[in-house]
């Protein structure tokens, strides 16, 4: 599976120590910070609180759509469950949910890159609702608030 390649590139410290731990649960919280910040600007365009403009919205959802692909990766360090960290037990407990929901991530993200190519908010509206009631469904199951 290309992730565990990529992790062993990214956290290749051989021993699964502290740094390696600490470093995987920053990683991943960094790269949510992005998607919060990007989701967040895209989310104020769809509520009228800020000026639509189509150029920044399609820098964001790609931007968002890169990032989606990142978080998975700062899961894989064993020993990872337990830290400073807002994850839940059932991210580990269940993988095979956790993966489809990550899944889910990547595709509305890229739904929602490719709606941006419209440049019509009618068009993106709905793609944009779809994305965010399934970032809440997941951190429900899935993150600690
Ligand atoms: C955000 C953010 C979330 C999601 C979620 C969407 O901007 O920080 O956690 O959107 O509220 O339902």
């Amino acid at each position: 599976m290309a992730i565990s390649l990529a992790s062993a590139c990214t956290f290749s410290a051989v021993a699964h120590g502290n740094d390696e731990v600490e470093d995987a649960i920053e990683y991943r919280q960094a790269v949510f910070h992005l998607v919060a910040a990007h989701f967040g600007q895209m989310g104020d365009m769809i509520k009228g609180k800020k000026d639509f403009d189509a150029v920044e919205f399609q820098y964001r959802a790609n931007s968002l759509d890169a990032l989606s692909k990142m978080p998975m990766e700062g899961f894989t360090v064993p020993g990872s469950d337990k830290g400073d960290t807002k994850a839940k037990p059932a991210v580990w407990e269940k993988p095979a949910l956790f993966e489809e929901k990550m899944t889910k991530f990547q595709k509305d993200s890229s739904a929602l890159a490719k709606a941006a190519q419209s440049g019509d908010m009618d068009t993106i509206k709905p793609v944009f609702m779809e994305a965010a009631k399934n970032c809440k469904s997941c951190h429900t199951d899935f993150k600690n608030r």
